[in-house]
């Protein structure tokens, strides 16, 4: 419990039998107020039924089960939701594959009592990346790079997933209107609230690569996250809304 509320952290997982124990006990033991929900889709490996096992002995546990895999994205839309309908005051995302340090978290939450969403960084002075393979390196600089410059968005890390958002933030938006599915959800949440004029706040982290299982990255999660961001960045514009504005007033046929 903080003063802004109770801490819920979403973690979402797909096939993370070998890593939701260790994760949810270093999580308890950083931050032991905080609750957790896993929002599992349906993991074939048997993590929705781990979570159910873990839950029935922790109080502090709860488990959405979705139907199928459908993206990270619809994942934490659905616990945001659950996390605003049980009235939570700061809902955080953690990936459950230990890339995020649990122990980091408080610094995080601290953060949060200054701003209206916190991103755990791995792009600002004091962040670092242990052990990801080159091709990922060059990939997550490449993103927010490209992001940067498309949005004119001065955030460093937009496409990373440890966070800490203010309840009431999330609330002011329409979770409707989110149809990103992969991991470009991660951007698109960060623009809305950074463009509605929101505090938004880069804290450094150590992003770990897993030890355990496989990443679910993707070549349609990055062709995904570059359709969306370009056109995020082109319609944006200086001019772009004068440019719709003139063409839905040109008479059709001119
Ligand atoms: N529920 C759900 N979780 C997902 C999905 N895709 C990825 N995840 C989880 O999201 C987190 C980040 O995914 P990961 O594969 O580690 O991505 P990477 O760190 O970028 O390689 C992990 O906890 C995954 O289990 C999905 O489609 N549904
Ligand atoms: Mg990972």
């Amino acid at each position: 419990m903080t003063e802004l509320g109770r801490v819920l952290v979403v973690v979402p997982t797909y096939n993370e039998r070998d890593n939701l124990e260790s994760i949810l006990g270093r999580l308890r033991a950083a931050v032991p107020d905080a609750h957790v929900l896993v929002v599992d889709d349906s993991s074939p490996d048997g993590t929705g039924k781990l979570a159910e096992e873990i839950a029935a002995a922790e109080e502090c546990v709860q488990v959405l089960h979705r139907a199928e895999k459908n993206g990270l994205g619809q994942a934490y839309i659905a616990g945001f939701r659950w996390a605003l309908g049980a009235g939570y005051g700061i809902v955080v995302e953690m990936d459950a594959d230990g890339s995020h340090a649990p122990e980091e978290l408080p610094r995080l939450l601290g953060a949060l009592q200054h701003a209206d969403l916190v991103l755990g960084s791995r792009w600002v002075r004091g962040g670092r990346v242990v052990n990801w393979p080159v091709r990922r390196l060059v990939l997550s600089r490449g993103a927010n790079l490209y992001t940067r410059v498309m949005l004119r968005m001065p955030v460093r890390d937009a496409t990373g997933g440890y966070r800490a958002y203010r309840a009431d933030v999330l609330r002011t938006l329409s979770l409707d209107e989110v149809s990103s599915q992969g991991y470009c959800f991660q951007v698109d949440l960060v623009r809305r609230i950074w463009q509605a004029g929101f505090r938004v706040v880069e804290v450094p982290i150590t992003f770990a690569d897993r030890e355990r299982g496989q990443s679910k990255m993707s070549g349609s999660i990055v062709r995904e996250a570059l359709w969306r961001v370009t056109l995020w960045g082109l319609s944006s514009r200086p001019g772009a809304a004068r440019r719709r504005a003139i063409a839905a007033r040109t008479p059709a046929g001119t």
